[in-house]
């Protein structure tokens, strides 16, 4: 994946089927669709995954996208959400306990139901987009800027370019991914996921989408000061349990999941579902998932050589119903 650093990088957040509020803000960057395609004269646009499920316009959502990829007007890397539909289309491996890489359970079937209705009625189109999929990369990696879904983790990325060459994998490692601790597991779990702790005594929590979770997501990467306390480490939109927000973590916990250092180059995530005014995290890191699909906003970050991230840079449209 070749980044010119003479072009300026419009890195767009997790858009989960709001084509609509996409198109309000490709066309508030200066895009135009031009025969079809939404592009810009000197800029490309890069997405950072989760164009599918929850939203209502997920398959206008990926023709938008793909069309600007195929067309050399933006990057779009894998998120969980394209991973978990070719691991859903996935046999397990022989000898698996599992049927699918993910399995057909009620839970995933939820999740998965928005995009299963979106082309129930254009089956050859779907498997054309999971082929699509497939070959999204799961990072990129500018040399003066990063993107990955949802957490850089140094080794592991390691491990995959010293694999495959670059963030590209092939459908053999989305087959690994069925066993659980396997390299192929970890990557797509820390990398499309993030950090996901259990709650101490097996505890568990509602989401505000209504699922019941036994983990909750951890900051990855450098603080100044470091959390004291599983509120300050969880990194969510979910408030945690009232007996287990305050209490403290255990010595040197938080800095065994340091993944990204102060001096690192700039980092863009999505993943979150995070809430209220679009804004780094750190001088060097921001999340642009900012729960379009929920009612909030569809969010961008205007790259041009900066290697200190702007205030002002950040844009965004809102997305309420
Ligand atoms: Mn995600």
């Amino acid at each position: 994946m070749q980044i010119d650093p003479q072009r300026g990088y419009d890195i767009i957040g997790d858009i989960h089927g709001c084509a609509d509020a996409l198109e309000r803000l490709l066309a508030g960057l200066g895009y135009r669709k031009l025969g079809g395609v939404w592009q810009h004269g000197r800029r490309m646009a890069i997405f950072l995954g989760d164009i599918i499920d929850r939203g209502p316009q997920i398959r206008e959502s990926l023709e938008i996208v793909r069309l600007m990829v195929e067309g050399g007007h933006a990057h779009c890397i894998m998120g969980n959400h394209e991973y978990y539909a070719l691991a859903w289309h996935t046999a397990a491996p022989a000898g698996s306990k599992q049927t699918f890489v993910r399995e057909h359970s009620r839970r995933h079937a939820g999740i998965w139901q928005a995009t299963a209705q979106a082309f129930a009625n254009h089956p050859y189109e779907w498997q054309d987009y999971l082929d699509w999929f497939a070959g999204l990369p799961l990072f990129i990696d500018g040399s003066s800027f990063r993107v990955v879904h949802a957490c850089w983790d140094k080794q592991l990325i390691e491990g995959v370019v010293a694999r495959f060459g670059g963030g590209q994998i092939d459908r053999a490692f989305i087959q690994a991914s069925a066993e659980q601790g396997s390299f192929a597991h970890q990557v797509f779990n820390r990398l499309l996921r993030g950090i996901n702790l259990p709650l101490p005594g097996g505890q568990k929590m509602f989401g505000q989408d209504g699922l019941a979770r036994r983990t909750y997501r951890a900051r990855f990467w450098q603080e100044d000061q470091a959390p004291r306390t599983y509120a300050e480490l969880a990194f969510q939109p979910d408030p945690m349990p009232d007996n287990i927000a305050g209490q403290r973590l255990p010595k040197g916990f938080y800095q065994q999941l340091v993944q990204h250092q102060v001096a690192d180059p700039l980092l863009f995530v999505g993943h979150y579902w995070r809430d209220g005014e679009p804004a780094m995290i750190r001088p060097n890191l921001a999340c642009l998932d900012y729960s379009a699909v929920n009612g909030g906003r569809l969010v961008a970050y205007r790259l041009d050589d900066e290697l200190s991230l702007q205030a002002e840079k950040f844009v965004w449209v809102e997305n309420r119903a």
